[in-house]
């Protein structure tokens, strides 16, 4: 069969990954009203009251506490917001992300 085209046999594997998760973290201070992260943390996370006070509190008593994770985009604009909302007060309250393991 001289005609016979032969095809080369190259299969490409396309490895997909699914995105990084990041997660935002809570700071505590010295001097951010209790009752205003709780606020914040509803609003900015929709949270519960219930889920706002545990997670407010863990981050008084330990240092910091993990909010939630999101995309790198969502966590960063939310981490913003949220350190916004205290700044606007003139609060310290910070939130930061970090790339989960
Ligand atoms: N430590 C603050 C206080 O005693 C309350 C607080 C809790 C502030 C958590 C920040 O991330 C924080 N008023």
């Amino acid at each position: 069969m001289p005609d016979t085209v032969v095809k080369p046999k190259t299969r490409t594997k396309t490895k997909v990954e699914r995105p990084r998760l990041h997660k935002v973290i809570l700071i505590n201070d010295d001097y951010t009203p209790r009752g205003f992260v709780v606020t914040v943390l509803k609003g900015e996370f929709r949270m519960t009251d219930d889920q706002a006070y545990k997670v407010m509190l863990t981050a008084h008593q330990r240092g910091v506490c993990v909010v939630a994770v999101f995309t790198k985009d969502v966590a960063e604009t939310k981490a913003t917001r949220a350190t916004d909302a205290g700044r606007a007060k003139g609060y310290p309250l910070l939130f930061t992300t970090e790339p989960e393991e």
